[in-house]
Formats: structure tokens, C-alpha cells, sequence
């Protein structure tokens, strides 16, 4: 029985249009250990962005669907007081911490840090 489900659910995903999977598990966007107003706020400054907008990036993108809208917030929302793991809390402070390279001012930036 559980054999079975396990091979459906399998091959139901494999058919999904979408390949990518969100960059973290739960919206802790600022990888402070929780995810509460201040990552709800966070998203929301970036609602109605898609792949080639500056204000677009991945993290928030909770359905990797190549946009934030608001099925994203929504699933941020519902992720409010849930334990995040260390691992999201590691990978969302290195990206919020390499995010001023990202979009259209990313290599000006990493320029003027020095990277180039
Ligand atoms: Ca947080
Ligand atoms: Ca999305």
C-alpha cells in the first residue's frame, strides 16, 4: 500500500511543469530564526515582481513559479510561528548577504565592493 502511493506521488511530480523548487522551505526570508511581520513586510515590498524585475528574486519566490504574487505572501503567511530549520536560516543570511549583486545594478555593485 504505502509502496503504491509513494510511486504515484513519484510520478506525479515528475510531470509538474516546474522543475525548480523554493530556495528555502519556510519564509524566514531574514534567517533570524523565525518568521514573523518583518518577513511578511519584506515580501510584500516585492509583490507584483517577475524574473526580469529588479525587485524579483528567488527567495521569495515560495512557489518558484518565476513571480512573486500573491500566492506567495500567502504561503509566507501561513508559514508564521513555524520552526525553521537551521539550514534555511543559514542559506537565507548568505543570500540576503550577496543579494546587492543580484538584478541590475548586481555587477555595479560588485564592482564597487571590490569583486572585480
Ligand atoms: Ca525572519
Ligand atoms: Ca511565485
Amino acid at each position: 500500500m504505502s509502496n503504491t502511493l509513494h510511486e504515484e506521488e513519484h510520478s506525479h511530480y515528475e510531470d509538474t511543469q516546474y522543475s525548480t523548487t523554493p530556495i528555502i522551505s519556510v519564509a524566514d526570508f531574514n534567517g533570524d530564526g523565525e518568521v514573523d511581520s518583518n518577513d511578511i513586510e519584506d515580501i510584500i515590498s516585492r509583490y507584483n515582481s517577475a524574473d526580469e524585475d529588479d525587485l524579483y528574486h528567488p527567495l521569495y519566490d515560495r512557489d518558484a513559479d518565476g513571480d512573486i504574487d500573491v500566492n506567495d505572501i500567502i504561503k509566507a503567511v501561513s508559514d508564521i510561528g513555524v520552526d525553521v530549520p537551521l539550514l534555511d536560516q543559514q542559506i537565507a543570511q548568505a543570500t540576503q548577504a550577496t543579494m546587492k549583486y543580484y538584478g541590475s545594478d548586481g555587477l555595479e555593485n560588485a564592482i564597487a565592493d571590490g569583486y572585480f
